[in-house]
């Protein structure tokens, strides 16, 4: 839905962002018009452009052919190379192939033009389409890959891996936890585990029902109690065989409980489990990440 309203982007857009819940990232958006793109590969700029690369991406429009794209590209994987020789992949996607027009095999030919056959192996090619998804897809995926490479993502998916085990323990419930921002999955006592990233729209709304807000005023007046704000943390849904309790955890994360079956004992033990204090561990080190 955002993609539809894109404003180009101007020069260099900087993003800090925790991928996963586990790895920062620093992302450097390079607006693609020319004025910008003559700047990038200028003498005093490239340096600064182009070094300190972890992950380097080049996106291309593949519905439209541009005789500027080649020396774009060729220029990009040259300083990138020479700048963040650490690299060993540069990832080309090929875009908007939901588009008739699109021409990813051609524009493929171009770009690999030429080039020598170490350098092919160092490139890889990816037709997608960001209007349906795939591009994200793919991004997602060569963000994984990174992950393995770093030791301190790695160090904090294993520490968060045997919190989850904590959890479980004493519940026999299955806990998956997601990030919010990526609506990705951070890790679950089930490994690996696959699905769309989740949209946090009912979090998102998690400002306070006014109706149950006035009811719960009215009924601590007549108690001649204090009144103090609400807040939407926790949601209880409910199968024929399982409670599923979504709570958050930390403003960047979602734990997600599924209880083994439907007894009042595991929906207990969750709840308990959810108040306590490996719950609390679960939070304090999602918030502070001191291993
Ligand atoms: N059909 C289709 N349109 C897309 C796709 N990806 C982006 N667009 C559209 O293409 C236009 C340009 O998208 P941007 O993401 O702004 O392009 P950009 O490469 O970032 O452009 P610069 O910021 O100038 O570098 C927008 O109107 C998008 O909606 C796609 O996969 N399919
Ligand atoms: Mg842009």
């Amino acid at each position: 839905m955002k993609v539809l309203n894109l404003k180009p982007t101007k020069g260099v857009s900087r993003e800090n962002f925790i991928f996963r819940g586990i790895m920062e990232l620093s992302i450097w958006d390079l607006g693609g018009q020319e004025t910008y793109m003559e700047r990038y590969f200028s003498e005093s700029q490239r340096e600064l452009v182009f070094s300190e690369v972890s992950t380097a991406v080049f996106m291309v429009d593949s519905s439209v052919e541009d005789s500027k794209t080649k020396d774009t590209f060729d220029n990009f994987v040259k300083y990138i190379f020479e700048f963040s020789p650490e690299i060993n992949k540069v990832y080309v996607l090929l875009n908007k192939i939901d588009l008739q027009n699109s021409k990813e095999d051609k524009i493929y030919e171009e770009l690999i033009e030429g080039i020598n056959d170490d350098l092919k192996l160092k490139l890889e090619f990816t037709p997608v389409s960001v209007k349906e998804g795939s591009a994200q897809h793919r991004l997602i995926e060569v963000l994984d890959y990174q992950i393995q490479q770093n030791t301190l993502a790695l160090q904090r998916l294993g520490k968060v891996r045997h919190l989850l085990d904590q959890l479980k323990l004493n519940t026999l419930s299955e806990y998956l936890l997601f990030n919010q921002p990526d609506g990705l999955l951070i890790a679950s006592t089930l490994g690996k585990f696959e699905s769309k990233p989740l949209q946090f729209l009912k979090f998102e709304m998690s400002t306070l029902d006014s109706n149950i807000y006035q009811i719960f005023t009215k009924i601590k007046e007549l108690l001649n109690e204090q009144v103090s704000p609400l807040e939407l943390t926790t949601v209880i849904y409910e199968s024929d065989n399982n409670y599923i309790l979504v709570k958050e955890v930390s403003n960047g994360s979602v734990l997600m409980a599924v209880t083994k079956n439907k007894q009042e004992d595991s929906f207990n033990m969750v709840l308990n489990t959810l108040t306590g204090k490996d719950f609390e561990n679960l939070k304090k080190f999602l918030t502070t990440y001191e291993i």
